[in-house]
């Protein structure tokens, strides 16, 4: 399961429920990689922030070090689960900033187990989709997470066919990698190892010939309900993916960097545009998450 998941809970702020965290991110790791589940193993008390040292290097981490590397993972999960009973400056820094990164997100609360109100920014904040706020007992944590990420599963399931450069030109293949990192939030990415591979061709270690990669892809494009392709730098594979998934009636997004060349797009795709099945977006890489998530939520 490729499913990234970011569990907040309170450190500084106060360490008593570090037990009660690792029950739950035990159970969350039936539905995909915690990426912060190390921290809370480790740290037993709010004093040892910040003290502990990386068993590799022997270093401890500066509080830039902690902030950073936990807003790339943000960045990188598609869900956020925080435990909201002890309140936390940096838990609630995390839901902010994963609100704005456009995440799935669910925050829990102990209602039953303590006299403090849960914050109005958090609780005013559940939509019942993309945020919801749970007052549970911990006994009902497994059944909370089945309904949460049955929904979730749902809303993220698409089959996404992500088209980009390769033979014509893989000099946006660092940008292509970011794109499909972000898609990962709406489903699966069919195409996407061959963006990982410096060399595209030597793909599983073996030279695949011609034939073979397109039979491989064509069938990929069946499969998939979305097409995404990033269209900046002109390909005649793209373009030809992009033919045949209109004739297969697939949902379409082509994304053209217009401030970043000097090349105009093709008029055979802008001017298939339509606002709804085809949908062509004159972008900055900033703008990505905004555009998918308005693409997405309209299918
Ligand atoms: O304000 P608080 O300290 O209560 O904020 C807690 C939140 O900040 C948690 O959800 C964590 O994601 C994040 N956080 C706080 N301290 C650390 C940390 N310390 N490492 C990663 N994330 C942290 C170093 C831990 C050590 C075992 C290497």
């Amino acid at each position: 399961m490729n499913r990234k998941i970011y569990f907040c809970g309170s450190i500084r702020a106060g360490c008593q429920d570090r037990e009660l965290y690792l029950r739950m991110i035990e159970k969350l790791q039936s539905y995909g990689q915690v990426l912060t589940e190390h921290v809370f193993y480790n740290i037993k008390d709010p004093s040892m922030d910040g003290m502990i040292p990386n068993p590799v290097t022997g270093k401890v981490k500066t509080d830039k070090e902690i902030h950073d590397g936990d807003v790339t993972w943000l960045d990188e999960s598609s869900v956020v689960v925080a435990e909201v009973t002890q309140p936390s400056l940096g838990v609630g820094y995390e839901i902010g900033r994963a609100v704005a990164m456009n995440k799935k997100i669910l925050c829990l609360f102990r209602s039953a187990d303590t006299d403090k109100r849960l914050s109005a920014m958090i609780q005013g904040a559940h939509n019942n989709s993309t945020f919801i706020v749970k007052h549970y007992k911990e006994e009902e944590f497994p059944a909370i997470l089945k309904e949460f990420f049955d929904q979730t599963l749902e809303k993220m399931s698409h089959k996404i066919y992500f088209c980009g450069s390769i033979r014509a030109g893989s000099q946006d293949r660092e940008l292509y990698l970011r794109i499909i990192e972000k898609l990962h939030t709406y489903g699966q990415v069919l195409t996407e190892n061959v963006f990982h591979y410096e060399d595209p061709l030597l793909e599983t270690g073996k030279v695949r010939s011609s034939e073979e990669i397109h039979e491989n892809y064509v069938t990929w494009l069946e499969e998939c309900n979305v097409v995404v392709a990033e269209v900046t730098q002109p390909s005649l594979g793209v373009g030809y993916e992009i033919g045949r998934a209109v004739n297969m009636n697939k949902k379409i997004l082509c994304l053209f960097r217009s401030a970043d060349t000097d090349k105009h797009l093709s008029c055979m795709i802008q001017g298939a545009h339509n606002d709804s099945t085809f949908i062509v977006k004159q972008y900055k890489e900033e703008e990505v998450p905004a555009i998918l998530k308005e693409f997405f939520d309209q299918l």
